[in-house]
């Protein structure tokens, strides 16, 4: 458009339907699905699940994000450690070590159903998406229904500051995420068909409190999300980091991991920060930012990206989720955001 130049736009529709669109990593999800399935409705929520941390171990499929909030959501999540099922046990594991396998990844005796059964269903033939659906279904949770990003694997890779490449869970489990990052590769890969015709019938898509690059960013990567989600309209992300409290003992590992990962692509770990990568990397993509009333001082900084900022009380999952369903429901009464330029009109 030419300096000066005035556009007009008219507005094509209200924004109707009413269903939104959670995009999510593991421990963002476990923190928010289930407080958002319970402000909006579970019926009115998909969520949509990274697979870019998938790994093979021992010849299982085991997708770490998929089953942190598939756990939440039917009540088993080892809510302490992060990951895993409560009251787990891990036999299995000192089984194989004594038996000289590598230790570095710690499968629980329960969680190991899980990963027999979905790679059994994988190995006659069903996607990742009918698998994590009959899953689901056997731990109860039928609403808000849960997909995989993609049905194929799309493994997030990490350059090392030496040099060296590596897998997502080997860096993240395996080096304890300390040792310093020089690139993050996300796999370009197809989006699962019931991810894309999730987000193709959202007024609404939120960001989860996930890691922007490894979480979130893997998932607008694959073909044709990014484009998907900005159809939405709404696009609300909320913020992972809260400046305010210290991280608990299993955001720790993630805060850490999360500092490195950034600092890749030479984004700082902060409310701002994170603000700023949405701006730099997905231009235009996020409306509005939820960050932590505590962090109240940051409001200035994120406002400056060009995204709003809306505080909310970010630890507090269901106070988060009755924010982000207001935010939601503001927009909605909105005209629609879509609008289009009319030709002619000076
Ligand atoms: N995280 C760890 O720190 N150590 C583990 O041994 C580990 C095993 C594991 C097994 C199954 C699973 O679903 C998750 C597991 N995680 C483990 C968590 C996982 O590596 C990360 O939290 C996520 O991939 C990062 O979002």
């Amino acid at each position: 458009m030419a300096a000066g130049t005035v556009q007009r736009f008219s507005v094509v529709g209200p924004v109707t339907g009413g269903h939104t669109v959670l995009l999510t990593g593991g421990l963002g999800g476990a923190h928010l699905a289930p407080a958002l399935a319970r402000a909006l409705g579970p019926a009115r929520l998909t969520v949509v699940v990274n697979v870019g941390d998938d790994l093979d171990w021992h010849g299982l499929r085991v997708c770490p994000d998929l089953d942190t909030v598939l756990y939440a959501l039917s009540g088993r999540l080892d809510r302490e450690r992060g990951w895993g099922l409560v009251d787990e046990t891990f036999t299995v594991r000192a089984a194989l070590e004594a038996l000289g396998a590598p230790e570095w990844f710690s499968i629980g005796d329960r969680d190991l159903a899980t990963h027999l059964m979905r790679s059994e269903m994988l190995g006659s033939g069903r996607s990742l998406t009918v698998a994590t659906a009959e899953i689901a279904a056997r731990l109860g949770v039928r609403e808000p229904v849960v997909v995989p990003a993609s049905d194929v694997p799309c493994p997030t890779r990490i350059g090392l500051a030496d040099g060296g490449w590596c897998g997502f869970q080997e860096w993240y489990v395996g080096m304890g995420a300390t040792v310093p990052v020089r690139a993050v590769e996300c796999a370009h890969g197809p989006a699962a068909p019931a991810t894309l015709e999730a987000l193709l019938r959202a007024d609404a898509v939120v960001l989860g409190p996930s890691n922007p690059v490894t979480s979130i960013g893997t998932v607008l990567a694959l073909d044709g999300v990014r484009e998907a989600v900005a159809r939405a309209g709404t696009v609300v992300a909320v913020s992972p980091v809260v400046g305010a409290e210290p991280p608990t003992s299993a955001v720790a590992h993630h805060t850490m991991a999360r500092r490195h990962l950034l600092a890749a692509s030479g984004d700082e770990d902060s409310v701002a920060g994170v603000a700023r990568y949405f701006a730099r990397h997905h231009p235009g993509l996020v409306g509005t930012f939820v960050l932590d009333a505590g962090d109240a001082a940051d409001a200035e900084a994120v406002a400056a990206t060009g995204i709003v900022p809306e505080l909310a009380p970010v630890l507090d999952p269901d106070g988060l989720a009755r924010q982000v369903a207001a935010a939601l429901a503001r927009s909605e009464r909105r005209p629609a955001a879509v609008a289009v330029p009319l030709a002619g009109l000076g």
